[in-house]
C-alpha cells in the first residue's frame, strides 16, 4: 500500500541540527523515498490553513508563533505505509510519553517543541501536501 505523506521538520530540530539525524531516520526504511524537500521559513497564512483544526485551543497562538520562529524543513515521503509509519518513528505528541527509539522520545521535553510533525491519515496528506507543495501532484 504505497502513500505518500508530509512531514515537517519543525524550527526547533532545524536550529538543534537534528535534520539529518531525523532524516537519516526515515530514508533509512526500507523502500521509502523522499518526493519533494523544501527549507524555508512558513507565513502566518499558510500555518493557519495547516492548523485550522486547533483554532480556539489554548495552545494555538503559541503553537504558530513556534513554527514561524524559523526554518522549518518540509518534505514529502511515499513508500508503503509511510502515514502510519513515519508517525510511530516520531512517537506521540507529548515527548516525555513518547518511547526512547522515537524521535519525539529520543530528543524532545515540551510538547509544543515537538521537533516533527506527519500526517494523520491519507485525508491529511492529500490536504496538507496541497497546502506546501501546490505544484505537485
Ligand atoms: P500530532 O498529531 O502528534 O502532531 O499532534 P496534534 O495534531 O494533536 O497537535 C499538533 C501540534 O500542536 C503538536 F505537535 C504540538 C501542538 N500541541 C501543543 O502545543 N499542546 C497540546 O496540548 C497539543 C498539541
Amino acid at each position: 500500500m504505497s502513500q505518500r505523506t508530509l512531514v515537517l521538520l519543525k524550527p526547533d530540530a532545524v536550529r538543534r541540527g537534528l535534520v539529518g539525524e531525523i532524516i537519516g531516520r526515515i530514508e533509512k526504511k526500507a523502500g521509502w523515498t523522499i518526493a519533494a524537500m523544501e527549507l524555508r521559513t512558513l507565513d502566518r497564512a499558510l500555518l493557519e490553513q495547516h492548523y485550522a483544526e486547533h483554532v480556539g485551543r489554548d495552545f494555538y497562538e503559541p503553537l504558530v508563533a513556534f513554527m514561524a520562529s524559523g526554518p522549518v524543513v518540509s518534505l514529502v515521503v511515499e513508500g508503503e505505509r509511510v502515514i502510519e509509519g513515519v508517525r510511530a518513528l516520531a512517537g506521540p505528541t507529548d515527548p516525555i510519553a513518547a518511547p526512547s527509539g522515537s524521535i519525539r522520545g529520543d530528543f524532545g521535553t515540551i510538547t509544543r517543541e515537538n521537533l516533527i510533525h506527519a500526517s494523520d491519515s491519507e485525508e491529511s496528506a492529500e490536504r496538507e501536501i496541497k497546502i506546501f507543495f501546490p505544484g505537485i501532484s
